[in-house]
């Protein structure tokens, strides 16, 4: 079993709930430890996918590695969805229908990451995250 320890990925996953209530410091400090600060862009950049017709689209989304990833499930359908980002710790939990749901995060490690949902009758739905 892998330690969420090695997965430095995801270190933001909280943020859904702490950017909100805190303000007292930088919440993305402390996410880039194992790799050189200055590789992390400033800009955040945002990924909405929207699930519909059970299906997520995009179906790939491709971000430079480094980049600072705000991700949002959109969910169109009337039943709840969610989204996981397998190999990491990075999820977005229950989203109701004709809500969205974000989760900030450093994509500072390469390769292809599937993004699934996991709900009882929504595990056909993917998309993929490339970090080059
Ligand atoms: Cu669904």
């Amino acid at each position: 079993m892998k330690k969420k320890v090695l997965i430095p990925f995801a270190a933001a996953l909280l943020s859904v709930g702490l950017l909100v209530g805190c303000s007292t410091s930088k919440p993305t400090a402390s996410t880039n430890t194992q790799n050189s600060a200055p590789q992390t862009n400033s800009q955040t950049k945002e990924i909405v996918v929207t699930a519909n017709n059970m299906s997520f689209e995009p179906k790939t989304v491709a971000v430079e590695k480094g980049t600072k990833v705000k991700l949002t499930l959109k969910n169109k359908e009337d039943k709840p969805n969610n989204l996981v980002v397998q190999g990491t710790n990075i999820k977005i939990d229950n989203v109701a229908p004709n809500q969205e749901q974000s989760v900030e995060f450093v994509a500072d490690r390469q390769g292809e990451f599937n993004m699934v949902g996991t709900l009882s009758g929504m595990d056909s739905m993917s998309a993929k995250l490339i970090v080059k």
